[in-house]
C-alpha cells in the first residue's frame, strides 16, 4: 500500500519513516515523501491545536495526491510558559525552521526558574486521512523538564534542552531506537501504526 508522509521537516520525516518500519514491517506500507510530489504548496497551519493542524496537513495531502496521508503536529509546551511554544513550536523565534533560534527564544523566556518550575511536555499528534473520507487521529506525549543549557547532537528541535522524566540523558543523547522507544512521536505512531493495519490491510 502506498501511504504519503505529509511533512516537510527532513528529521521529523525520518522518525516516522523509522517507526512505522519498526512497528510494521519494512516492506509492509510504501512511503511517499512530499519530495516525491511536484508542486506540493505551504500549507498554512491555523488549527489552536496539535491534532487540528496534523488533520490540515492529512487532509491536504489527500486531496493533492489521492492517496492515504499520515501527517505529525508536534512540539513542545513548557509549563511555565502556559504551553507555549506549543503549536508555534516550529516558528517561535519567527523563522520557520530555525530550531537554534527557536530553542534559544525558549531559554531566554524560561530564564533562571527553580527545577521544580521547568516542566514541560513534547507533544505529537498523528493523523491518518484516507481517500474514503475516514479520519484517524491520535496523540502521544512525553513529560519532562526544561535544562539551562543544551546537551547532545542527536535528534533535532529542543531535544538538546529536554531530559525525559526518569531519564539522566536528554533527548538528544539517546540513540534513535531509544529515544523512538520514549518519545511522543513513538508513543502516537506506534498508536496510529495500529490504525494503519487495520484501515490498509497489504
Ligand atoms: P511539517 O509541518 O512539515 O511536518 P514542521 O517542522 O513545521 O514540519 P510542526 O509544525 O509540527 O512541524 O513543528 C514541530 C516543531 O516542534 C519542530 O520544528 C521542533 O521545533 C519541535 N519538535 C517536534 N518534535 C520534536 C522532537 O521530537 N524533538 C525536539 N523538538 C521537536
Ligand atoms: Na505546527
Amino acid at each position: 500500500t502506498r501511504l504519503l508522509l505529509a511533512t516537510g521537516n527532513k528529521k521529523k520525516l525520518a522518525e516516522l519513516q523509522r517507526i512505522l518500519d519498526q512497528a510494521l514491517g519494512a516492506h509492509q506500507v510504501e512511503l511517499v515523501g512530499l519530495a516525491d510530489v511536484p508542486d506540493y504548496p505551504e500549507v498554512p497551519e491555523t488549527g489552536l491545536t496539535f491534532g487540528e493542524n496534523a488533520l490540515i496537513k492529512a487532509r491536504e495531502g489527500v486531496s493533492r495526491t489521492g492517496l492515504p496521508t499520515v501527517a505529525d503536529d508536534s512540539g513542545l509546551a513548557v509549563d511555565a510558559l502556559n504551553g507555549m511554544p506549543g503549536v508555534f513550536s516550529a516558528r517561535w523565534s519567527g523563522r520557520h525552521g530555525d530550531d537554534a533560534a527557536n530553542l534559544d527564544l525558549v531559554l531566554a523566556q524560561i530564564g533562571d526558574v527553580p527545577d521544580a518550575q521547568r516542566g514541560g511536555a513534547f507533544v505529537c499528534a498523528a493523523a491518518l486521512v484516507l481517500p474514503n473520507g475516514r479520519e484517524h487521529l491520535v496523540e502521544g506525549r512525553q513529560r519532562g523538564r526544561i535544562l539551562r543549557t543544551r546537551r547532545g547532537e542527536g535528534g533535532f528541535g529542543y531535544d538538546p534542552i529536554f531530559l525525559g522524566d526518569g531519564q539522566d540523558r536528554t533527548n538528544a543523547e539517546l540513540s534513535p531506537a531509544d529515544k523512538d522507544a520514549i518519545s511522543h512521536r513513538g508513543k502516537a505512531f506506534r498508536e496510529l501504526s495500529k490504525v494503519i493495519a487495520r484501515e490498509l490491510p497489504r
